[in-house]
């Protein structure tokens, strides 16, 4: 039985690849930081097959302990602060958990098990300014927030421990991908809560920043066997993993609002509370090489994954609301 290692498991991603890798038998090991309330919500379902481990991305010595541990065929690093709209009021943070805990792991990795097989979450954020349209793996990094350029370090620590101690060590530079477990505070999920709040008649309007940014979104279930199939190969490689398309928050919200019989410009006011101090304006990625090398294809289309999270998001606003009647009756 072969065994991994996921940081970053109560995250969106890490939900999916626990739920991948315990299909495929792998004895899971999950790294928890410690809260003061429990946020298992994503993993609450499998939370029983996962054996637990304590541990934070920038305390080493839990780390070499996690490794020590599980003594993982398979180690994949998801944990990141990954809003990006954070990394600009908290930008010393964002450094030390994006960037400089990349380090930690891979020292975890290096000290306690060199021979175990690495996964760093890298991002498209790392692109930012357009410099070549699609973005592939040989396109120049221009990142546009602190959380990008704390990318960027943690893209090139991997690549340089590869090279400097012959680590099975890869990059996954992964576009935007979404999914119904996607934090409420990003775009994607913003809007399916949004609308489902509208069409229940609990909420009158939805604010957001800047409509006009264009992303490459694909289905986070999607993504984690491209992960996979990274650790699974003969050589360790980077690989960019996308749609191929793009579209702008306003086809969002445009195909969020109408699935539902309503249209967004009745509803959504523009707050410049929510423009950030730079955009990254057109992200759409070039995976020719992780289809050819690694066989990967997405299976959900952008407008069935939008359809998929309003029809979700439906579902739990519609059980929250009768909750909160059934508790104001009582
Ligand atoms: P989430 O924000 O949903 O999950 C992040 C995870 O990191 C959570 O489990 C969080 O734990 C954990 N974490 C944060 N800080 C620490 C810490 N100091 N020590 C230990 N764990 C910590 O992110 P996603 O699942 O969306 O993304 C996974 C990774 O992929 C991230 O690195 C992200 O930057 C990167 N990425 C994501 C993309 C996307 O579109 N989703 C695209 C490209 C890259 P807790 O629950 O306790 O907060
Ligand atoms: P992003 O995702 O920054 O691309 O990072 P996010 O969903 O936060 O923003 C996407 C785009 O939408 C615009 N936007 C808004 N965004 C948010 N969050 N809230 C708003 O109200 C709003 N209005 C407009 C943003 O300006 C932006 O252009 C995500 C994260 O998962 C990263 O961790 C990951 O690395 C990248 O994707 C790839």
């Amino acid at each position: 039985m072969k065994s991994a290692l996921i940081a970053g498991i109560t995250g969106q991603d890490g939900s999916y690849l626990a739920e991948f890798l315990l299909d495929k038998g792998y004895k899971v090991y999950g790294m928890r930081r410690r809260t003061s309330t429990p946020n298992y919500e994503n993993v609450q379902h499998i939370k029983d097959q996962i054996e637990w481990i304590s541990g934070d991305l920038t305390d080493l010595a839990s780390l070499i302990e996690a490794v020590r541990i599980s003594d993982p065929d398979e180690v994949y690093n998801l944990a990141a602060q990954s809003y990006v709209a954070a990394s600009w009021p908290q930008p010393i943070l964002t450094g030390n958990i994006t960037a400089l805990s990349v380090t930690n792991m891979l020292e975890a990795v290096r000290i306690v098990k060199p021979t175990a097989r690495f996964y760093q979450a890298s991002s498209s954020e790392m692109f930012g300014k357009v410099m070549e349209i699609p973005q592939k793996e040989t396109t120049p990094f221009y990142p546009r927030s602190p959380y990008g350029v704390a990318k960027v370090y943690g893209h090139w620590i991997t690549v340089n421990y590869r090279e400097s101690f012959d680590m099975f060590a890869c990059s996954g530079i992964l576009f935007n991908h979404e999914s119904p477990r996607r934090g409420l505070e990003f775009v994607t999920r913003k809007v399916t809560d949004g609308v489902a709040r509208i069409k229940l008649g609990l909420q009158n309007e939805l604010r957001l920043g800047n409509l006009d940014a264009q992303r490459d979104w694909g289905f986070a279930g999607d993504y984690v066997k491209a992960m996979w199939l990274m650790l699974q190969q003969n050589e360790p490689d980077d690989y960019v993993i996308s749609t191929e398309e793009t579209h702008s928050v306003r086809e969002l919200l445009e195909v969020a609002f109408s699935y539902v019989g309503l249209n967004y410009t009745d509803y959504v006011v523009i707050d410049p509370k929510f423009v950030r101090p730079a955009e990254v304006d057109l992200l759409i990625g070039d995976c020719s090489k992780a289809k050819k090398k690694l066989g990967w294809k997405q299976e959900v289309s952008f407008v069935q994954l939008i359809r998929m999270m309003v029809d979700e998001d439906l579902k739990r606003v519609q059980a929250e609301a009768r909750y909160m009647n059934v508790m104001a009756l009582s």
